[in-house]
């Protein structure tokens, strides 16, 4: 499938506010896979799938992780801003086509990270926080760092999200944390 197919798939599914962001995650994406290697069609249709689920109502995602017997039961214990990334995965699978694995994870596991992510999820998930309509404290410093070494800006990324989600209160889910812990003991 090229870029602009998945493009047309996923328009229809999105806000347009959101649409834009995809678009912006594909560019940012792809200029991250040109300094760091990577296969430029896989990191296109993941960039441009990653968001898929975002805009579908919350009980229809809850109810796709029910059937799921493979996705974790604990994501619906927390919130439901983590269930669009596993849930986008299993609809392009199913209704897409796409059965590369490495894609499939990258969208999976855009929001909340995981341990040992590969090049593809790294390139998604770091995309997806810098890209030049996100405007928060702390996203020039993630930008410079991710110009200078993926892991680094992972690392900031994942750091940044724990603090923001501690200082409100809210639950983090593990593996955000076991994220963070893999790159800080890599990054030694
Ligand atoms: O879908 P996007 O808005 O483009 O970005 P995203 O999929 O990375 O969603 C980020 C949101 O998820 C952000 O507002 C923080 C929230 N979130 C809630 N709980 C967790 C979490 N993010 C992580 N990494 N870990 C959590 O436990
Ligand atoms: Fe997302
Ligand atoms: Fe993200
Ligand atoms: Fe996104």
């Amino acid at each position: 499938m090229d870029v602009n197919k998945a493009f047309e798939i996923v328009q229809p599914f999105l806000k347009p506010e959101r649409f834009e962001h995809t678009k912006r995650v594909v560019e940012t994406a792809v200029k991250l896979s040109q300094k760091y290697g990577g296969d430029q069609n896989k990191v296109e249709l993941a960039a441009a799938f990653h968001d898929i689920a975002k805009n579908r109502p919350a009980d229809l995602l809850k109810r796709w992780i029910l059937r799921e017997p493979l996705l974790p039961r604990d994501l619906l214990e927390f919130h439901h801003e983590l269930w669009h990334g596993p849930v986008g995965a299993l609809m392009v699978r199913q209704d897409y086509g796409i059965e590369d694995p490495d894609i499939l994870n990258a969208i999976r596991y855009h929001t909340t990270g995981r341990p040992a992510m590969t090049k593809l999820e790294k390139i998604v998930f770091i995309a997806d926080y810098i890209e030049p309509g996100r405007k928060f404290p702390g996203i020039e410093e993630a930008r410079e760092i991710t110009e200078k070494d993926l892991d680094l800006g992972c690392h900031v990324a994942l750091k940044n999200t724990i603090q923001f989600l501690m200082k409100q209160r809210q639950p983090i889910y593990p593996a955000t944390f076991y994220a963070y812990n893999d790159l800080t003991q890599k990054l030694k």
